[in-house]
């Protein structure tokens, strides 16, 4: 294990005004986005739409330091022959690879799941890091509702997530650890809070007890909000205060940095949340976004598939990711969003 590689890479990741474009959409949910912009998904449409993304400059180079690949995309070249690898490279960013393989039924546990890739990963990793991953990504799903999640679930999926954290270690790839607290439902702010407390605390047990190295990580969690269907939803500074009070409770200060996930939260919602958290520090540790939807949301819907329309959805997702950069320094404001 390379120590002062992976923590130069962990650091990078979350770099001053920069965050991660998690872009590591599994074939299914890829379908899923695209039928709702009509378009059908094949490996050509995944390919044109995730290049024209690493394109989009200068705002890859000045906003984005890494980019969450899926398997296929990690081996795929652009249009004209150019490894889309390199073309992420090109723009300062790093190369990452979501190595988990979904989240499945957790049997005798009826509603909850456990993330399953862990046989074969250490040589899936080599091959990886071959092909220039130098960061990997594990999602653990942990749902809110009747009676769940129970303990039994938040170790069994914390364990895993650990074991991946010291598998990617030996092999030199900075692990992403993400520990995702759902927010569908109608839970409050305060069970959220509970939930994410008890899933962060049973994490870093587990990273301890399996020798991880916490500089060089880096942690992928939710912030703590209401369930969507909650009755009464929480202002953009409830939200900061109960995210950071909760990391602050769990997250050592060995850790480089943090970077959220969006969650299924609205795009300013997401950037908003991210700038107001920033507003509460100085905080120990680098905070910045892992955005999927909400840095790509808005693309999307401008490309709809069609080559006339990149110029216009490149434009969309210039302006999500420098707001999400200036969301990163704590320095965006509601005006900027108007001013696109
Ligand atoms: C981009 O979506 C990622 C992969 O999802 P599937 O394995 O279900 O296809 C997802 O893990 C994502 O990286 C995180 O949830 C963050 O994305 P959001 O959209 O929550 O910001």
């Amino acid at each position: 294990m390379n120590r002062d590689q992976l923590e130069r890479i962990a650091r990078a990741m979350v770099g001053k005004g920069k965050g991660l474009l998690a872009a590591d959409e599994s074939t299914g949910t890829i379908k899923k986005r695209f039928e709702a912009i009509g378009i059908a998904s094949t490996a050509e449409t995944r390919r044109d739409y995730r290049e024209f993304m690493f394109r989009t400059r200068p705002a890859m180079d000045n906003h984005i330091s890494g980019v969450i690949l899926y398997d296929e995309t990690l081996r795929q070249n652009g249009a004209d022959g150019t490894p889309l690898v390199r073309l992420i490279e090109a723009t300062g960013a790093i190369p990452g690879i979501k190595v988990d393989l979904g989240a499945k039924p957790l049997p005798g546990f009826p509603g909850e799941t456990i993330t399953e890739g862990l046989d074969g990963l250490a040589g899936r990793l080599k091959d990886y890091y071959g092909l220039g991953a130098r960061f990997a990504k594990w999602r653990a799903v942990i749902d809110i509702g009747n009676g769940i999640p129970t303990h039994a679930a938040i170790v069994a999926n914390a364990h895993a997530l650990a074991r991946y954290a010291a598998l990617c270690q030996e092999a030199d790839i900075v692990p992403i650890v993400e520990p995702e607290v759902l927010m569908d439902g109608d839970h409050s702010l305060r069970r959220c809070y509970e939930v994410t407390e008890a899933v962060l605390k049973t994490v870093f047990d587990e990273l301890y007890a399996q020798r991880v190295f916490l500089e060089g990580i880096v942690l992928k969690p939710n912030m703590v909000v209401p369930g969507k269907k909650a009755p009464r939803q929480a202002a953009v500074e409830e939200v900061a205060a109960a995210t950071v009070q909760v990391l602050k409770n769990c997250v050592p200060t060995a850790v480089p940095g943090i970077a959220f996930l969006s969650g299924g939260q609205s795009d300013v919602e997401a950037t908003a949340h991210l700038d107001a958290i920033n507003h509460l520090g100085p905080l120990p540790w680098a905070v910045t976004f892992s955005y999927g939807r909400a840095l790509q949301a808005a693309a999307q819907k401008a490309w709809a598939g069609k080559p006339e329309n990149v110029p216009m959805a490149q434009a969309a997702f210039a302006h999500r990711a420098r707001m999400n950069g200036l969301a990163a320094l704590g320095e965006w404001t509601p005006p900027l969003e108007a001013a696109a």
